[in-house]
């Protein structure tokens, strides 16, 4: 056993008491009460799941682990020579609950370059989908039919102790991370590179074997490729992809079965889709107004046009943030240091200084600021990775690791099956005239 499962093993033994005390001792405490409006709209604000992972503020954005963004890039573990975080270190974090060293990290990518090898047959499965199949499609295709592979599977089939669940529940995870760059990087060539593949290079960490894979070099496409999936990794655990990957695990679903329901979460225009709409949108603009640079008073007359066509602004607003997305401001940094006069990035830029106004004058939207999607897709155009639809598939690599990494602590924690209940509009009508 790698020592990693086993300092795992021996975190969630701990926690484990102490969830069972809390639920002995407190399980009769009241968190909040639930009005009839959050029943209708989205369950939005109502503490129902845990997940160890990661925590949302409106406000402070995210931190994994207590770790904010800006924590993370200071102190994770880096390639040498290299400024951004590497994200088999945020994994370490996610899972152990600790920052890693060096060779925690090390040993991680190792693991990864290790269990990589993804079967012939998947892809076949993917090769079954015409080309013009969507990526994402493709992606939850490919992992679907990875799911031969899932160890815990075999093993529950075969009659395993509960006990004993999260055991493969990890090995799964971790065979699955390592597995998806291939399946993301076969996906993409097939469709944009005349079905051209690239051998993995094993000596690399995983965000930049990726990188490689798909087709690039360039060691500041490697590093935006570390920062990308370190910020996407995990949002606490109700957003659509990572609910879903937990609803579907708690049904004993297997890591393949539960991430691939999340993909298809991940893969709607009002979450990981809308990555792909920014940029859409941006193009769009820039070819309705015949100009690759709007200016601010065109952008606003774009602004408000795609918002009389009934239209959201892709890119602005967020469930639970209220202030701009600190996934939002680290890109933005980053942009800064590698690729200040992009013409693109300058145009997010000056969005950025548009919208939140125009939004907030509406008088509805909660949350006018920007998050994660409205700024990735322009600094993948500035290395080349134009292929738009593509980048909600690099959002879903990249959330595999919060998901999974929830994944191991809910079989390892013995979380319940899920199952919230649920009433007829004649059952509220009644309750509210108090029949
Ligand atoms: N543009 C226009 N209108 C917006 C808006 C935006 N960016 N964001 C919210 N609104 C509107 C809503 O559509 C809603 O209008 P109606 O009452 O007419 O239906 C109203 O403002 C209130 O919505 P809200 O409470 O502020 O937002 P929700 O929690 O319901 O929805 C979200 C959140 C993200 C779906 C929404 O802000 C949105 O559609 N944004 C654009 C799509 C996007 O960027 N999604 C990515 C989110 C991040 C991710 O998951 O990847």
């Amino acid at each position: 056993m790698g020592h990693i499962k086993e300092k795992f093993k021996v975190k969630a033994d701990e926690l484990n008491v102490e969830i069972k005390d809390l639920v002995k001792n407190h399980g009769t405490r009241k968190i909040e009460d639930v009005t009839l409006a959050q029943v209708y709209q989205g369950m939005r604000g109502i503490t129902g799941i845990v997940t160890e992972t990661s925590l949302l503020d409106a406000n402070e954005g995210i931190r994994f682990r207590g770790y904010s963004i800006p924590e993370l890039r200071d102190n994770l573990p880096k390639v040498k020579g290299g400024a951004e975080p590497l994200p088999e270190g945020l994994f370490y974090l996610m899972l152990i609950g600790e920052l890693p060293s060096e060779p925690d990290v090390q040993h991680l990518s190792s693991q990864f370059a290790r269990r990589s090898h993804v079967p012939n047959h998947v892809f076949a499965a993917i090769d079954a989908l015409p080309v013009s199949a969507h990526p994402m499609t493709m992606f939850t295709v490919g992992v679907m039919a990875l799911q031969t592979e899932s160890s815990f599977a075999k093993a529950y089939a075969e009659g395993i102790n509960k006990k004993d669940y999260w055991s493969y529940m990890y090995d799964d995870s971790m065979d699955l991370i390592a597995r998806l760059p291939r399946i993301a990087a076969y996906i993409y060539r097939r469709k944009y590179k005349n079905n051209v593949h690239i051998h993995p290079n094993g000596l690399l960490d995983w965000a930049g074997n990726f990188a490689h894979m798909l087709g690039y070099e360039d060691e500041g496409f490697k590093e935006l490729m570390r920062l990308y999936m370190v910020i996407h990794a995990d949002h606490e655990g109700g957003n659509v992809s990572a609910h879903t990957t937990h609803l579907v695990g708690s049904a004993l679903s297997d890591a393949f079965l539960s991430f691939a329901a999340g993909m298809n979460g991940l893969a709607g225009p009002l979450h990981g889709l809308a990555n792909q709409e920014v940029i859409k949108w941006i193009m769009n603009m820039r070819e309705e107004l015949d100009t690759k640079v709007p200016s601010k008073q065109q952008i606003e007359e774009y602004v408000r046009k795609t918002l009389s066509e009934g239209k959201v602004v892709p890119g602005y607003g967020h469930a639970v943030l209220r202030k701009t997305d600190p996934r939002f401001t680290a890109q933005m940094e980053f942009a800064r240091t590698h690729l200040p006069d992009d013409e693109l990035v300058n145009t997010v830029w000056n969005i950025y200084e548009t919208v939140p106004p125009i939004l907030e004058n509406l008088g509805k939207v909660k949350n006018p600021w920007p998050n994660v999607d409205a700024h990735s897709g322009a600094l993948l155009v500035h290395y080349g990775l134009v292929e738009y639809e593509f980048y909600t598939v690099l959002f879903g690599v990249s959330r595999a690791l919060g998901v999974l990494a929830s994944l191991c602590w809910d079989r390892a924690l013995g979380f319940s099956l899920e199952r919230p209940k649920s009433v007829t509009t004649q059952w509220m009508r009644q309750f509210v005239e108090g029949k």
